[in-house]
């Protein structure tokens, strides 16, 4: 676990007013948690921006009455199986399925596959997100622990 360093920031006042009210609207419980957040975010955006190895969701909403898309599909992400995590599929109506693909991988590959599978004909929407490094240090404690099941 790493241990925490004080540093000084300064800002001009209105800024800092602006922060801390953002601060209060995301629930946050400081500025220090709110500061590592954003530096997170800024740094998963960086790596991601530049090629890194990453984690990522791919949603996608399609019509599953298109011919042969489902099938499309289905390929697609099994050409990638190895960058995928998880899919997650949920059927929104009678014509329309969610799908939400979690991805880890370099942020190339991870696109590529985005674009095949966003460009398949019957996707209506398709969005990728970075989510998070694919490993990164700073966690000041663990949230749960995962063990290994003997
Ligand atoms: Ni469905």
């Amino acid at each position: 676990m790493a241990k925490l360093v004080r540093f000084g920031v300064a800002m001009e006042s209105d800024l800092l007013h602006e922060f801390d009210e953002l601060i209060v609207r995301r629930g946050h419980e400081n500025r220090s948690e709110a500061l590592r957040d954003l530096v997170r975010k800024e740094l998963t955006a960086d790596s991601w921006d530049r090629g890194g190895t990453s984690v990522a969701t791919i949603t996608l909403v399609f019509d599953h009455h298109v011919r042969e898309l489902t099938e499309r599909l289905t390929e697609i992400q099994h050409d990638h199986s190895t960058n995928i995590i998880s899919t997650l599929h949920v059927h929104l109506d009678h014509d329309r399925c969610l799908e939400v693909i979690v991805a880890r991988g370099p942020a190339q590959t991870i696109k590529a596959m985005a674009d095949r599978l966003m460009g398949a004909r019957g996707v209506l929407t398709g969005s990728i997100t970075p989510a998070a490094l694919a490993a990164q240090g700073g966690r000041r404690k663990r949230t749960h622990e995962h063990r290994e099941r003997s």
